[in-house]
């Protein structure tokens, strides 16, 4: 799916600003043909939650409203129009003029639909309503049930089976765009990087609509030089002395497509994109055919009153402060980032692994390995989930939206789910099949495992090409003891290594809760000495393991979640403040990280 651009054909409108709003107290139902009976003003794009001072609102579980109105310039009216919404959290159903246009389920991916035959001369109301309801169909997975107060109306309860906040609204831009009705539909770029004479061949795919006579497809690089070009909607474009896109080092061309009519352009879209190589093996992850080594981050969409809302100066703020640190790569952890994000780090040079919403996928939970271990051990998860159709779903968006993105590296299909019980082979078997089927580009997969889930219980290693741990020795499991933590990290990863010397092996959460400004001379747990300890730690062991190719620590900044005996304000693993303001932790990371070259790290 193409992002919104403007070019010689193409214009884009922002529906960003404020909005009308109101939660759905389900007493008398909306009369859709008439504007709402909604007086709160609501920023878009941002989380609804944060943005007023009501409780009732940051709390509200159900159903809201937004609604503006839009006049559309009369020179546009010829063209195709159509409304974008970068995501609409979780469900929506839109209405333009009363009518109802589209619907979309699933919080985190991208929508569209063409609106000319439901436009009208003068003012257009533009109404949404949203769902932030999850159960056992979503993703992510949310405990759901409905009560009565005590007037016998309807209560819905959702509790979050995910350790961040639900947050939800029009989170994302919401964008008008034009183009002819002969137009360029998506674009699918498969880069092919011959290494050893420096060449490479631009493979792709051009879809369009309407009457073509002619595609032709122009590659630019980054000083505006043509470099190749073709016509037809298949390409194969050679280029010789190629600029790689490297991790830090990013290299982006363009390729300007234009559909021709009776020896016209007609239609123009210039997609921006990367050329290089990724491949597994040996145990290593190597890009452009040398074994990288992740240095970075899960983090989350979050941010004071925009809660999950885009904001860019944060998206940049955060990827200087990684680059800074010497970090090169974070994981979208727990769902797809806004495209606006995947924009950045392709140009910024960050390696991404993206991360669909499946979080939550465990319906049953103990510290206990051992019960999970014992032959016995029996679990309802993938007997009450039904998950697996919301599951296609965002994966088929995910990559439609993110293939072309050269900081994408991997695709994580699941977050700590019940990978220990029986039915998660064939749950996920089918879903790592279609990831592997959609993507043009044949990206590594993987699904990253709770540390419950051992080497002995885990019944879906065989389906991930990379082995991706999150692991919390001396925090959630013998919480304070960086001795044993030392020892059951390093016997774990060399057992890994040795029951699978090919995949290579690396953590992608690993942390402790730490207060900001809380010392203590005896390093306890919540002091920032024992994040910086428990760091360090971790970073011996790591360094043992040949074929451990990356750190991704949890959590880049501290975040909110639901209410929890264990969450003050939310989690606070991370090395950031919610503020940004770097905790101790920091200067010890930025020194290692400065000192580990992206390549070449373990022989
Ligand atoms: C892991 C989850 C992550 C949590 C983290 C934690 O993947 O979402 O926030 O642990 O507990 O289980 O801090």
């Amino acid at each position: 799916m193409l992002y919104p651009m403007e070019t010689a054909s193409r214009v884009v409108l922002d529906l960003s600003g404020v909005w009308r709003f109101m939660i759905d107290k389900e007493q008398i139902p909306v009369d859709v043909t008439r504007p709402l009976p909604a007086t709160l003003s609501m920023a878009v794009p941002a989380s609804f939650n944060d943005q007023t001072a009501s409780k009732e609102i940051r709390e509200h579980v159900g159903y809201v409203w937004y609604e503006r109105c839009f006049e559309m310039p009369q020179l546009l009216r010829q063209e195709r129009l159509v409304l974008r919404f970068g995501s609409a959290t979780h469900e929506a159903w839109v209405y333009l003029n009363g009518h109802l246009i589209t619907h979309h389920k699933g919080g985190f991916t991208p929508f569209e639909v063409e609106i000319n035959d439901d436009l009208v001369t003068g003012e257009n109301r533009l109404t949404v309503k949203l769902s932030n309801m999850l159960d056992y169909t979503t993703l992510p997975v949310g405990h759901y049930k409905e009560t009565q107060n005590e007037t016998g109306q309807r209560v819905r309860q959702l509790d979050e089976n995910f350790d961040f906040f639900n947050y939800a609204g029009l989170q994302r831009p919401v964008k008008i765009y034009s183009t002819p009705h002969s137009y360029i539909r998506d674009i699918t770029l498969t880069p092919k990087v011959n290494l050893t004479n420096h060449s490479a061949v631009v493979n792709g795919e051009i879809e369009t609509v309407g009457d073509v006579e002619q595609v032709v497809v122009t590659i630019l690089d980054e000083d505006n030089q043509v470099v190749g070009t073709t016509s037809g909607k298949t390409l194969a474009i050679e280029l010789n002395s190629v600029h790689l896109w490297q991790p830090g080092k990013a290299y982006l061309y363009r390729a300007k497509v234009e559909l021709y009519q009776a020896g016209q352009v007609i239609d123009t879209y210039i997609e921006t994109f990367g050329i290089r190589q990724i491949a597994v093996k040996a145990g290593k992850f190597l890009i452009n055919g040398q074994p990288f080594y992740f240095k970075g981050f899960g983090k989350h969409e979050d941010a004071y009153i925009h809660g999950r809302g885009l904001s860019e100066p944060q998206n940049v703020l955060d990827l200087s402060l990684m680059k800074q640190m010497g970090a090169n790569s974070f994981r979208t952890s727990h769902y797809p980032y806004s495209e606006e994000m995947m924009r950045l780090c392709d140009r910024e040079g960050i390696v991404v692994i993206d991360e669909v919403p499946a979080v939550g996928l465990m319906l049953s939970f103990t510290f206990d390995v051992s019960a999970l271990e014992k032959d016995d051990f029996e679990d309802d998860t993938w007997e009450k989930l039904r998950t697996a159709e919301a599951h296609r779903q965002a994966i088929t968006e995910m990559i439609d939206r993110d293939k072309n993105h050269a900081s994408v590296v991997m695709w994580s299909i699941s977050n700590e789910a019940a990978n220990f019980s029986k039915g998660a082979y064939e749950y996920f078997k089918p879903l790592f099949d279609l990831a592997r089927k959609l993507d043009p580009q044949q990206r590594p997969c993987t699904s990253t495992s709770i540390m419950m889930t051992t080497l002995k219980t885990d019944r879906c290693l065989a389906l991930a090409d990379v082995i991706a741990l999150n692991r919390y020795y001396g925090w959630y499991m013998g919480n304070g003891d960086l001795k044993a933590a030392e020892t059951a990290t390093r016997e774990e990863l060399l057992a890994y290594q040795a029951k699978f010397p090919d995949k290579p092996i690396m953590y992608t959460e690993y942390g402790a809760d730490t207060i900001a400004g809380l010392h203590s001379n005896y390093d306890e747990p919540f002091s920032e000495e024992f994040q910086e300890d428990y760091y360090r730690m971790c970073s011996r062991v790591f360094d043992e393991v040949t074929n451990f190719v990356g750190e991704q620590l949890w959590n880049f900044a501290d975040f909110q979640t639901k209410f929890g005996i264990q969450r003050v304000q939310g989690n606070k693993k991370g090395i950031f403040t919610r503020a940004r303001e770097p905790k101790m932790v920091v200067r010890y990371l930025t020194q290692r990280w400065r000192n580990i070259p992206d390549f070449n790290y373990k022989k």
